[in-house]
Formats: structure tokens, sequence, C-alpha cells
């Protein structure tokens, strides 16, 4: 073994042992148990972020542990490799797409593995490859045969200058990103998946997902929103129709002094050919930004249509409003509005000077002051006619059976989430397998015919996508009656190559079908790793397709993921490192300069793995200081030679006890930290005391280099899944012909954790003079007699009359002297 640790030469070795063995490759083995750990897939977009060497090193390190603990372990990763970035890209640097794609793939692999990760790379995926998109092309006509794929007419963001459509990222401030106009919303047909058909299930199978962590299960929760009220039916005076409004707060319905519809709604239109400032109203809400954030931020502004309507308990008229904040996408495009108990429409009605009136008082009684704000807690009924002095409670019940007995409302069970709009109307995309027919419609693209490739090499300006422009790719003819027809040219969201890819993991090899018996096997993932800012979307809608999967036959289990791990930042200043804020430190100098296992000791010694971790350049010297002194202290040791056999306790020295006994303790804690708790951080401190424990062990005793090799061994193999390089040298350093990566997390010795003494406090009238050690079975009056005897107390007590010893079993000695 070299006197110096060189990373460099070192970490090639072992990268290179572990690519001609195909360390890790596995295969279903079902006497094995299995263990599935997947980091969430990168977008290939140049080089490796920081954040990402700490997501991956995270499951690298999980991964590694499952497998010395004796499971069958199945890391893979692959490349979420459509996408907006490649077609900015593209514009930016005049490369296809796809080209430019390829290339950071190749370039970021070679990163990755540089970082020693122990992925199964036989089965890497890349989303943008035709073997893996057309099996989401073939599910997609399963699903539009089955209706659970459906198209209709929704708005997209629309560029009235370039004719096109932008992505939401591609709306800045309302404007177009590239010619700086003024965004406006244009409806057009487009494909939608029906994910509200699963809304209960994917909502009640969160409260068994344990494993998740319970900010993720509460932001699920609240996305799909499910929640009981009333639908209430206003009629409209002089008109034959009913608006239906939906409420969760029917206990405040004597409350409602007017109505909101969405400026689309059929009625204000209408309203508005006869009002031109209202019609001025309408077209200027169709600008503005219908995000959740900016619906939550903007403001509230709406117009009164002049229509009136009737309340159905009183039959007093009410007017209607059109309000900027009411959407037609959501129920019926119509709210009522209680001014009194909602703080939105409280604030609507001062504005618009509408009346306010209170129907619930607090139960306790107190002031209500209504000139401040709307009270919006449930309560006792006033002023509800036959509904006063109910509770909310009840008055939710009697106000629904009300209106059911009347014909006017029923109770109602509604979601917040949406069906998913899965049309892009961009070129780097998967694209719908759909031909229109002017004679049959829809017609998906038969299964003989799949996939529908994407053309790669094409011109790119970044206006339109280029397969709109190119007959050769959407002339085509009708599967159904031959005539001359035309291909769907949108392409799928790009959650869409996510929401499966951990099932195709386990099977990427199969041309035949999307997923095989395999996936059985495996799935689901054991520990998924990521950031949070996928808690809502990509988890549900992987969710989403594992149900569709299973329904479609393909696989059994009914959820993806058993644990979720969501890891923090990585901070440069406290704040997030991004190309944004320009405080990036790219991980390719780090690992040049250090190494990769001081990067990911770095990594894992830092935070604990759901913290955000500050970047510290005095952190990483750190933790390359630690790995040049374990490495020095197993020189010195290796150089003494041999080493024989340890003998038993019994025979040990009480230094050499010693030394075992923390050895132990410290496998013990690491055992523990990493399997249940994922405080690496904690694991690799408790390695370091060790390590300084045994730099002031100096017993070249055959005994003593029997305890420090047993010391280096446990400290190599329970540091190997943080630090795979240096430790895979040092492991045949230490005299082991096998490979550490195939070597057993080691066995803890509960006898050498055996204290056979232990230290106590000797205090003389309170206050501490002496420290002795007494054997763990030894009597009050031997404890006594010890401590009587120790040099330091005797010189407290020798000219003083001893009163009274008070013994402490296993804490301290007192003994009152004067
Ligand atoms: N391809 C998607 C993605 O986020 C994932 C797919 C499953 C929807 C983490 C940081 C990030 C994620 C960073 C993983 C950058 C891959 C990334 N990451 N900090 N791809 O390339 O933590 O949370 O953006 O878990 O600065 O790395 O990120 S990604």
């Amino acid at each position: 073994m070299e006197e110096q640790y060189h990373p460099e030469k070192i970490e090639q070795s072992a990268q290179t042992y572990w690519e001609t063995h195909n360390s890790f490759a596995v295969s279903e083995d079902p006497a094995k148990e299995k263990y599935y750990c997947l980091s969430m897939f990168p977008y290939p977009s140049g080089r490796l972020h920081m954040g990402h060497v700490r997501n991956y090193t995270i499951g690298d390190v999980i991964s590694r542990f499952q497998r010395m603990q004796g499971k069958n372990v199945l890391q893979p990763m692959g490349w979420d490799a459509f996408g907006l970035p490649a077609e900015n890209a593209a514009i930016k640097n005049k490369v296809p797409p796809a080209k430019w794609t390829y290339e950071n793939i190749d370039y970021m692999r070679d990163q990755l593995k540089r970082l020693g990760f122990a992925y199964d790379w036989s089965r890497e995926i890349a989303t943008c490859d035709p073997d893996y998109y057309r099996w989401e092309q073939w599910l997609f006509t399963k699903l539009f045969e089955k209706g659970m794929a459906y198209k209709k007419v929704a708005a997209v963001n629309w560029c009235p200058v370039d004719q096109t459509v932008l992505a939401n990222e591609q709306v800045e401030n309302g404007c177009c990103w590239r010619c700086g106009t003024q965004v406006v919303k244009k409806e057009i047909p487009q494909w939608f998946l029906k994910i509200t058909h699963y809304a209960d299930e994917l909502l009640d199978e969160i409260d068994k997902l344990d494993g998740w962590p319970d900010q993720v299960r509460t932001m699920q929760r609240n996305w799909i929103g499910r929640s009981e009220g009333v639908e209430v039916k206003f009629t409209v005076s002089g008109k034959d129709v009913l608006l239906k409004v939906f409420t969760t707060r029917p206990d405040t319905l004597m409350g409602v002094t007017y109505l909101a519809v969405a400026p689309e709604h059929p009625l204000a239109i209408e309203a508005a050919e006869s009002n031109p400032a209202l019609n001025d109203f309408i077209e200027e809400c169709k600008t503005i930004d219908t995000s959740e954030a900016a619906m939550e931020t903007m403001e509230k502004k709406g117009m009164d249509t002049g229509i009136e309507a009737l309340h159905p308990v009183t039959g007093d008229t009410l007017p209607v409003f059109t309000a900027n904040f009411v959407l037609m996408g959501y129920g019926e495009g119509a709210v009522m509005s209680v001014p009194a108990h909602d703080q939105r429409d409280w604030e609507f009605a001062q504005k618009y000077a509408l009346p306010i009136k209170q129907v619930i008082y607090p139960t306790d009684k107190t002031e209500v002051d209504l000139d401040k704000g709307a009270f919006t807690q449930k309560g006792k009924l006033q002023d509800s006619g036959p509904f006063t002095d109910l509770t909310s409670e009840q008055a939710f019940n009697a106000i629904a059976s009300w209106l059911e007995k009347n014909n006017k409302g029923k109770k109602q069970i509604h979601y917040r989430l949406r069906d998913w709009g899965i049309s892009r109307q961009r070129y780097w995309g998967d694209p719908i397998p759909i031909i229109y027919c002017k004679q049959c419609g829809n017609v998906p693209v038969p299964e003989k015919d799949l996939p529908v490739i994407l053309p790669e090499d094409v011109a790119f300006d970044g206006v339109g996508s280029p397969i709109k422009s190119m007959p050769e790719f959407y002339k085509t003819t009708c599967p159904k009656c031959n005539g001359d027809a035309e291909r769907e040219t949108d392409t799928f969201d790009t959650f869409m190559e996510s929401s499966w890819y951990y099932a195709r993991f386990c099977c990427p090899d199969n041309d035949k079908a999307m997923l095989d018996e395999r996936a059985n096997y495996w799935l689901p993932v054991d520990q998924y790793i990521g950031g949070v800012e996928h808690a809502v979307l990509h988890l549900l809608y992987a969710r989403f397709f594992q149900k569709l999967m299973r329904d479609a036959g393909l696989v059994a289990v009914d959820e993806p993921f058993t644990n979720v791990l969501t890891q923090g930042m990585v901070l440069k200043d406290s704040v997030k490192m991004s190309k944004s804020k320009g405080n990036t430190v790219d991980p390719e100098g780090l690992i040049k300069k250090y190494g990769a296992d001081t990067a990911r000791l770095f990594m894992m010694f830092t935070s604990p793995p759901e913290q955000s971790l500050e970047w510290s350049d005095t952190g990483v010297d750190g933790a390359f200081r630690f790995l040049k002194r374990l490495w020095k202290l197993a020189h010195n040791h290796v150089a003494g030679g041999e080493t024989v056999q340890l003998d038993t306790l019994d025979k040990l020295s009480d230094d050499q006890k010693n030394i075992r006994r923390q050895t132990h303790e410290m496998l013990k804690k690491v055992t523990d930290d990493i399997q249940r708790r994922f405080t690496f951080n904690t694991a690799i401190a408790a390695a370091m005391e060790l390590v300084n424990a045994l730099y002031k062990f100096d017993d070249k005793t055959d005994q003593g280099r029997a305890t420090m090799q047993e010391a280096l061994e446990i400290c190599t193999l329970t540091l190997s899944p943080i630090i795979p390089h240096v430790t895979h040298t040092l492991w045949h350093a230490l005299g082991h012909k096998d490979a550490i990566i195939n070597t057993p997390w080691p066995t803890l010795d509960e006898s050498a954790l055996v204290r056979d003494t232990i230290e106590i406090m000797v205090q003389v009238n309170g206050k501490l003079r002496g420290r002795i050690q007494i054997a763990v079975n030894e009597d009050k009056a031997g404890i006594e007699k010890i401590a009587m005897n120790d040099d330091n107390v005797k010189r407290f007590i020798e000219d003083k009359e001893v009163k009274k010893v008070i013994v402490v079993p296993g804490r301290l000695v007192n003994i009152v002297a004067s």
C-alpha cells in the first residue's frame, strides 16, 4: 500500500473493477429479498449540478448499504430527455435538440461514473429513445379505447405575434419571452387523461403511505382537494336558466348577497352584447394568467352584469357579477358570495359596495366586527329563518335536506383535482399517436404501426414545432378507411415519460411489451429519493400511472413508491445554488481536485438528507483531511506486517477491550443511523471519533495489532457505502483477496459492548474531587473503599472528619466531611 492517499489513482481502479466485474448488474432472484432504490433521474441539461451529486449520493449510500445487508439491490439510472431546455439550447446553439440531448447524456453519464455510483448501467433508459416512448404511445391508445383519454377544448397561452403556443415558463409577466408581446388565452382542442377517475383511490391510499414525508402527503391531499358540500341552484330572473354553485359552507346560505360568474360564462357573454363596458371587462380578463399562483395574488375585479338571481330560500333578488377570479373550468363557473363569512367575498363587497349580512355568530358570543373583515369560522346561525340557532354543523345537513326536498340543490363531493392536460404544442416530445380522419374522426395509431417516430434531424427556429410543417411527418392515411388523413403534431407533456420510467427499469429490454413479470418482482420501489419540487405533480402522476398500468393488466401492485425521501437543497451563502443566482460550484472541479470520495463524504457529513446543505470550502477540505487520516492510520498499521487472530475478550488488556468496545459501539450506532434514521452525518461522526481513538491507541503487541486490525476493518466496511473507492483499496491493503463490494456488513459482537468497569465521580462536600474506575458488580462498601483511597480525594479529607458517605450506584459517591 502506498504511503500517500492518491484519489485519482485508486478511484479509477475501483471503477474499473466494478465495470469489468459487472458488480451492479442484477437480475431477479426469488431466493433473495429484493431492494429497489431509485433516485429521480435527471434532465440531461448539460452538466451535473451539486444538487444532483447530493441526490445521487444519498441514493447510492442507501443502495450499497442494503446490498451489504444481503439484499438483491436494483439501482438504475436514466435520462428524462424530452422537454423545453433542449429546444431552448437548440435555438441558442443552433444544434438540433436531439444532438444536444445525446451529447449531454454522454457527458453526464461519464460524470456519474466518475462519482462511483453503483448503477446497473445495462438498464439505462433515455426517454427520447423510440424504444422507450413507443410504450407510452401504446398505453395512450389503450387508454383512448377505454375512454380514459379524451379530447376537449382548453385554453393555452398564445403569442399573437409569433403565432405560437407558449409553455407557462415562456410567459414572463404576462408577455411572450421572445418578442415581449402580451400573451392571450386561446382555446384549442387538447388531450386529457382522466386522473379524476382515480381521485378517490389516489386520496384514500395516501393514508397508507407511511413511508412518505408527512409534508408530501399533505400536499397531495390538498392537491386532490376532496371537499364535501352542497350544490345550490339559483334561478335567474326572467330567464329559463339555473345558476348552479358549489359551496362547502351551506350553513352560510342565508348570508348570500350576490353571485359571481366567470367572464366566459354564457350569462356574462350574453349580457355583454348590450353592454360595451362589460364587454371590455370580459376581454381584459382573457389576458390574465390563470395559473394558481397568479390567481392567488392578483387584484380581484368584477362588474355587475345587470342580471338578477333569486335566493332559493327567501326569493330575494341578488345581483349577478362577473369576476376575474371565477374560473369557468371549475364547477359550473359560478359561485355564491357570502361577504360576512368569506374574506375574498368581503373584500369584493367592500370594493363594489355590496351588502354584507351576518348569519353566523361565534358560539362563545364574542363580538364580531365586520368592518374589519369577514368572520370565517363556524358557529351558530342567526337571521336565518327556519335555520336560526342551529350550529353550523347541524345547519349543513338541515339546509342540504331543505334544498333537496325543494329540488333546489343536493349534497355533493367536489375535487380540486382536474383532469391532466397532456398535449403540448412543442416539438421535442413524444408524438401523440392519433390520426385525424375527416370520415372517422380521431383514430389511434394501430399497435403494428407504433412507434410514431419523432424526426430528429430537423431545423429548429424555436417558433413553430418543425413537425407541424413537415408533410412527410403529418400526412398519412387513415388506419380505418384508408383515406387521406393527418397525424396529431402535438407531443405529450414530459411528465408522461417520468410517470412510468421506474417501472420500465425492471424490464428495459423488452421489445414486445411495456412491462413484464419482472416488474412484479422489483416493484414497488422500496426507496425513492428526489427533490420536494416533485412532491405534488410528478409523484401524483406516477401513482396515477401505476394504477393505469395495473388496470391494463401490466403489473399487480397499487402504489409505486413505498418510501420517499425528499432531500434538501444545496445552498451557497444561504441561497439555493442555481444558474440564475450565479452561485453554483461545479462538481467537476471538486472531483478533479479532491476525488469523488471527498465529494461524497462532504455531502453526507454536512447535513442530514432532508435538511438543506450549506456549501463550504473548509467543509470539503475537512472531508479530504479525514480520508488522508484514515489512509495514514491504515498505512501505519499495514506497515507493521502480519496480524494474528484476535483472542477472546478475557485475554485482552483493558485498553484493548476498550478499543473493541468503541469499535462495536460505533458499528452499532452506524448501523442504526443508516438503517433506521438515514442520519449519515452522525454515522460519519462516530467513525471519525473511532479513528481519533485509534490514533491514540499505540499497542504493538500481537493482540494490540489484532485489535487495531478489527477496528480498521469495521471502519472500512461501515464507511464503504459512503466512500466506496478508498475503502475498496484499504480492504485489499488490510489483507483481503475478495473485493469489499462483495463483503457483507460486519456483525455486531454484543459481548464487546459489555463494560466490566465503569467510571464514577467522587465528590467531597458536593465538589468534584476525583473519578474512579470500579467493577460493574462492585458493592456499596467496595465502592466507598475505592473512593476513599483515591489520591486526590484523600487530599481533601485528610484533615477533616468524614461524617457521611452517600453512594449512588453507577453514578457517584459524595463524601460529607468537616
Ligand atoms: N427529471 C426530473 C428532474 O427533476 C425528475 C423526474 C422524476 C420528474 C435533484 C437538486 C432534483 C431531482 C438541483 C434530481 C438540481 C434530478 C437537481 N436536484 N438540486 N430532473 O435533473 O436537488 O430534486 O432537475 O430529485 O439543483 O436532482 O433533477 S433534475
